[in-house]
């Protein structure tokens, strides 16, 4: 199972070829992967180093809530997406602060820039926590995944909540091929301060068994990619919980699958790590909609892993 991932670091690192992005690190990129993971063989949270579950649950919570505002993720001490919505204060009227423009590649550059930064980037997520004006209107990020899966506006008003209708669908019409869920709508793409990355997922019932398949339109392998598994995996598990089904596979697909160039060494120090033995995921039992599972309802038993290897975030 892990062993996909490595052989697909593996090959991009040998077969990828230099290009420039959006962020200006530039990547080792190939365009077109696919990987598999039986779920039956163990949940996918990588050993070869160490991947923070907690802050996998509490972002997947976070989506399911139909949530788009950091609020959430930072009373939980998740910072994952705080550059996104922090880009969004330095551009505003309402910022007087020191120039912060370009803050992600500055900082990597310059030590003192960093500590305004870190400095600048505390001060922003200390007022998003205590005061709830500032708040709805910086740590919004616009209609990101929690707004398309849950609510996505109609043309004719209202809205569908493609994750309630999938849930439901599986339920009812298990051999459907139509069980889509997609993250990808034109219209929101101007105003999402990162457009969706993991664009549609599609699921599959045979057999009694769950399976899911991702399209993911960008994926940063060292950093994003390890998060995506297991939150993708995570979902099929509660999907299954959900509808009275065994789980099957998690398949990903990807478009632009790239490694950041200030990502190699890490990469490199995580192939040569032996793996371990996979963990098991456990899903509190009594739950009884896709919409009520909490942080505690969701465990992994007996993670181990090689330990964290540190690498600076693309913004
Ligand atoms: N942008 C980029 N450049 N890469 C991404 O993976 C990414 N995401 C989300 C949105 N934009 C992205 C955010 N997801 C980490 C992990 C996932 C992220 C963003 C950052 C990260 O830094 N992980 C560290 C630990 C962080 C911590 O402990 O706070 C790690 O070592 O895993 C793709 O969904």
């Amino acid at each position: 199972n892990e062993q996909t991932y490595l052989d697909f670091a593996r090959d991009v690192l040998e077969n990828g070829e230099f290009k420039g992005d959006r962020t200006g690190t530039g990547t080792l990129s190939v365009f077109g992967r696919q990987m598999r993971y039986d779920l039956n063989e163990g949940f996918p949270l990588l050993t070869t180093k160490k991947v923070p579950f907690g802050l996998i649950k509490s972002e997947l919570l976070w989506f399911l809530r139909g949530d788009t505002n950091i609020k959430f993720l930072l009373e939980h001490k998740n910072h994952i997406w705080d550059e996104w919505a922090f880009d969004r204060w330095i551009k505003s009227d309402e910022y007087t602060g020191p120039d912060m423009t370009n803050f992600g590649l500055r900082a990597l550059a310059d030590a003192g820039f960093k500590a305004e930064y870190d400095k600048q980037h505390q001060l922003f997520t200390d007022r998003i926590l205590a005061d709830d004006d500032f708040a709805a209107k910086y740590g919004e990020l616009g209609d990101v995944y929690g707004a398309q899966w849950r609510n996505w506006q109609k043309v004719q008003g209202g809205f569908i909540d493609q994750i309630a209708d999938v849930v439901e669908q599986i339920k009812v019409n298990p051999n459907s091929r139509r069980l889509i869920v997609t993250a990808w709508n034109p219209e929101a793409v101007p105003t999402q301060a990162l457009p969706s990355c993991h664009t549609l997922f599609q699921f599959y019932v045979n057999d009694n068994k769950l399976s899911l398949q991702l399209y993911q339109r960008s994926g940063d392998i060292f950093l994003g990619v390890p998060f995506n598994i297991a939150s993708y995996a995570l979902l099929t598990h509660m999907v299954a919980a959900q509808t009275g089904l065994e789980v099957g596979e998690f398949i990903h697909t990807f478009g632009d699958a790239h490694i950041y160039s200030n990502h190699v060494d890490q990469i490199k120090e995580q192939l040569s790590r032996p793996m371990l033995a996979l963990p098991k995921l456990v899903l509190n039992p009594d739950v009884k909609s896709i919409s009520d599972y909490t942080m505690s309802d969701i465990k992994v038993e007996n993670y181990q892993s090689a330990g964290a290897i540190k690498a600076p975030v693309a913004v």
